[in-house]
This record gives C-alpha cells, structure tokens and sequence, in this order.
C-alpha cells in the first residue's frame, strides 16, 4: 500500500508535527501513498543524564553527536526497514538538492532514513559506517538538520504516485517542470478589479487561443 516511507531521526520530532498534519502530506498518509515516523534521537542514549553530545577531540568550538544514541538509534531503524532502503544525512557539507537529484530518490528506494545533525556535527564513523548519502538544501547554514529533512521529504514524497491530486499533477506535466525549467506566467483569479488593479483583459475573452499567445508570451 505505501509506496514510501520517511523514517526521520532527530533531536526535535516536535519541529514535524506541522509540517506532517496540513494540507498535501497530510492527505498523502491518510490516503497511505507515503509514511512517515519520527525517532528521538536522545531516546537511544545509555546515558544516565541522558546526554547525547561531547566536545570533540582535539579541540575546537563546540559540541558533537556522539556515537552511541546515533549507532543505535540508525540500527534499529534499518532493522526494521523495508528491504529498499538508504540513509542520508543533512550537513552543509553534502551535495547541493537538486530536482534531478529528488527525482532519482523518489525512484530509487522504498524507504528514507533521514539523520538530522546539531551542534557542529556528529562523530566521523557514523558517517564512514552508516551514512550513504550526505545531502545539503543550499549555501547557507542552518542551525540543524531538520528544515533540510522537510524540505528532502516534502520534495520527494509530491513525486511519489498518487500524492498529488488529479489537477496538481496536470499543473506538474503541463508546466513542463519535468523537462527542467519550472515556467510559469502571471495568474489571477476573482475579483477582476482589485483595488483598482484589473486583470489583463485577454484572460476575459474567452478567446482560448489569444490566451494561449498571451501566456506563452508572459513565460518567464
Ligand atoms: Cl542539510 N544542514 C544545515 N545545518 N545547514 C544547511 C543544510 C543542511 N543545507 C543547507 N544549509
């Protein structure tokens, strides 16, 4: 029934709650076309104060996600993954998301295991050992790993069949935005005369070829 599943570990499965309860993604779960579940990455810790983090060695500005809560925490997860399966860590260090890029993923696997970091980092094994993709959302720095995981899962769960509704997925073919470019031209809808600003007239004709012209003209 699922055809995808998002299984997302972090320090903040709260920073979700939104993102997953509103408007497409939400519609996508109920329907069962994509799956997400939130891990707390301080729940896998051993430590008796439960800490997850430690100053690196050999110095240097502040703290790391430490081995333990990170190793077990991924392994339980791909444990009890679908057999079609990858993870992929969120750094500004990882290779720049691009739409050719959240195309392949939401072809290549069934299930996303999604590391979001804090502080400065996490340890260097977790990623040599466990870690298949290191994945950055742009050249800026974010203080973690989450924002960049809703932006991975909201991205590639709308290529995910049947997550889109009939007319979005139209507007996704028709607008060419599979060929590369995302085009678009200026759009209005009711009233025609909002504060003294008037829709362009063309678009009340009725003339669906002189419509056509106009909008290919206005193509940005
Ligand atoms: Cl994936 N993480 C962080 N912390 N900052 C970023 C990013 C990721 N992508 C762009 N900036």
């Amino acid at each position: 029934m699922y055809s995808m599943k998002f299984s997302i570990l972090t320090l903040f499965p709260a920073m979700f709650e939104s993102l997953l309860s509103e408007s497409i993604l939400k519609r996508a779960q109920e329907n069962k076309h994509i799956e997400f579940e939130l891990y707390d990455i301080r729940d896998f810790t051993t430590d008796k104060h439960r800490r997850v983090d430690h100053p690196p060695y050999g110095g240097g500005a502040g703290m790391l996600l430490a081995c333990q809560p990170l190793f077990d925490c991924i392994e339980a997860v791909k444990k009890k993954a679908k057999k079609s399966h990858a993870v992929v860590f969120f750094t500004p260090q990882g290779k720049r998301l691009e739409q050719i890029d959240v195309e392949k993923f939401s072809e290549k696997y069934d299930e996303y295991i999604l590391v979001c970091g804090h502080y400065e980092g996490i340890d260097q094994r977790v990623r040599d050992s466990l870690v298949d993709y290191e994945v950055s959302i742009g050249d800026f720095v974010l203080t973690g790993g989450e924002l960049a995981a809703a932006v991975f899962s909201d991205a590639v769960s709308r290529l995910v069949p049947g997550v889109l509704g009939k007319q979005e997925s139209f507007e996704r073919e028709s607008f060419s935005e599979i060929l590369g470019r995302k085009r678009e031209y200026p759009q209005y809808t009711r009233p025609e005369n909002f504060r003294g600003m008037i829709v362009p007239e063309v678009l009340l004709s009725g003339h669906h070829q002189k419509i056509l012209d106009w909008q290919n003209n206005k193509l940005t």
